[in-house]
């Protein structure tokens, strides 16, 4: 099975600033906690990271027929983005949207994410740990399709 993992905007920074909110773990240490997880497992993963909304527009949509399920970080467009909402719906892919922080106990404009509705399922403030319940959330989907 394959896995593609997607984010977003600043998530580049991850490790460099404001650790007190997303860690002190980079977003390679992240790429690699994932690939160690998924090993020996039959699982491939692609992880990619962009700051350009289009970008994710793109890769979202050539998903349909490349990869099986979507982890999906759309970081601040999570809140604001119709095009990545529209893109998810018309890929058909199962997306598991993440994020390392709580959602839901920050600023209230990060309470409503635009792209929940056509995601299999959200998983939100385990740092880390909510990519790698993302991958095993993304196998469950998969292997009950
Ligand atoms: O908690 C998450 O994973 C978020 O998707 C992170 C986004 C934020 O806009 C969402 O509301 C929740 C922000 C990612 C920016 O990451 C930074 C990392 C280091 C320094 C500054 C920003």
């Amino acid at each position: 099975m394959k896995i593609l993992f997607l984010n977003g905007p600043n998530l580049n920074l991850l490790g460099t600033r404001e650790p007190g909110i997303y860690g002190q773990q980079t977003l390679a240490d992240i790429e690699a906690a994932v690939r160690r997880r998924a090993e020996g497992r039959s699982i491939g993963v692609d992880f990619r990271q962009s700051n350009h909304e289009g970008d994710l527009v793109t890769w979202i949509q050539q998903a349909r027929g490349t990869a099986d399920a979507i982890v999906l970080n759309a970081a601040a467009y999570t809140h604001t983005s119709v095009a990545l909402r529209d893109a998810i719906s018309a890929s058909g892919v199962p997306t598991i949207e993440v994020h390392l922080s709580n959602i839901h106990a920050r600023e209230e404009f990060r309470h409503r994410s635009r792209i929940a509705a056509v995601c299999r399922g959200q998983v939100a403030g385990f740092g880390l740990g909510s990519y790698l319940l993302g991958l095993e959330a993304a196998v469950i989907v998969i292997e009950s399709s």
